[in-house]
């Protein structure tokens, strides 16, 4: 028989999956001991989901230890969720280290503008990311694609499913959205603060398919490196995006509130178009006006249309050729590729 410790060792939180603990309140897990017995949540994810109150976890996210577990497992197959609005190249080297059957879900489809295609999200990550005919887009908010997905897996025989991806890609939102299509509660906790989920879930979503959460690999370029927390959640868009466009002449720059600006210093106009959140303070102003040019730079020469990432937010289209300089809280947020639209 178990010992009451070995049952405490084994009781974990639905919301996050750690192991529920009532010794410190630092870390993963706690709940007061008075509560204990009738806790299905820790007392971080109860905050989360009743009150809104965030605190993020201190604990280091073992990738590798997942990685590895995930290509250990002989029934495994990998969903890779990619945010659509931050699909860069730094997360070709993590597909690629799962050999196991793989799917990329472009999560978020509904914060896209519908003038940006499905289709062309999916060829640029075939082309640039992962060569593969398992891409499609979903959005979990939206009920969109998710039975296609669904019989698709069947269709493979998948058994167990682990859901990856980087923090804030959607997927316990995922997996509680498939909980509730088979008339299940959705438990897990979701938030856009990184590191919601803490360790793995695992759900039996039928008798044919296990569903395993895992916690999102962190990204040390992304905004929530350099915004406190409660500012991250406000940045990031809810709804469809309206893209803001604007001419912007030689000698003319924009800025995004308090993070970014953007300035025409080439000889000719250009359009320039924001892809997120257009509830944020865009103002357009002249380049001698110094606001934000406290923040560190870039210069890019711009040969063809190219979209400028600001990891995290969203990215900038740039339509014809000249020079820009991006002014960003950190320039290790900025990167470019070559525009997908
Ligand atoms: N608009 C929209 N927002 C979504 C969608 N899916 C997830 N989100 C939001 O994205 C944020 C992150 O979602 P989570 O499901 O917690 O992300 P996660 O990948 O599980 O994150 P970690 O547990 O930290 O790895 C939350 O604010 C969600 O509401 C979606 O389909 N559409
Ligand atoms: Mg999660």
């Amino acid at each position: 028989m178990n010992s009451f410790e070995d049952l405490m060792e084994d009781k974990k939180c639905l919301g996050c999956g750690s192991t529920l603990q009532t010794d410190d309140v630092d870390k993963e897990g706690f709940v007061k001991s008075s509560v204990y017995e009738k806790s299905d949540y820790c007392e971080r994810c109860f905050k989360i989901m009743h009150y809104g109150e965030y605190s993020v976890l201190d604990k280091k996210i073992d990738t590798d230890g997942i990685i590895r577990n995930i290509n250990s497992d002989e029934y495994a197959s990998v969903a890779f969720l990619v945010d659509s609005l931050n699909i860069n190249e730094k997360i070709k080297s993590y597909i690629n280290k799962f050999n196991v059957n793989k799917y990329i879900l472009i999560t978020k489809k509904d914060v896209l503008p519908k003038s940006l295609k499905e289709k062309k999200l999916i060829e640029y990550v075939k082309n640039n990311i992962f060569d593969s005919e398992n891409i499609m887009c979903i959005s979990s908010i939206k009920n969109y694609n998710i039975d296609a997905f669904l019989k698709r897996i069947d269709n493979d025989n998948v058994r167990r499913l682990y859901i990856v991806g980087f923090t804030n890609s959607g997927k316990s939102t995922f997996i509680n959205h498939l909980l509730t299509s088979c008339l299940k509660k959705p438990t897990i906790t979701t938030s856009s603060i990184p590191n919601t989920t803490a360790s793995y879930i695992t759900i039996k979503l039928s008798n044919k398919l296990t569903i395993v959460d895992t916690p999102g690999f962190i990204d040390n370029n992304a905004i929530y490196n350099f915004v406190d927390y409660q500012k991250v959640v406000k940045l990031y868009p809810k709804k469809e995006i309206k893209v803001k466009t604007f001419q912007t002449r030689s000698g003319y720059a924009i800025v995004v509130n308090n993070v970014l600006r953007i300035e025409n210093i080439g000889s000719k106009s250009n359009s320039i178009s924001f892809y997120m959140n257009d509830k944020l303070r865009y103002e357009k102003i002249k380049s001698k006006n110094d606001k934000l040019t406290i923040l560190p730079s870039v210069n890019y020469e711009i040969t063809e249309p190219t979209d400028i990432l600001i990891n995290g937010l969203g990215f900038v289209r740039i339509t014809k050729p000249g020079n820009i300089r991006v002014h960003a809280l950190d320039l290790k947020l900025i990167s470019k590729r070559k525009s997908m639209i």
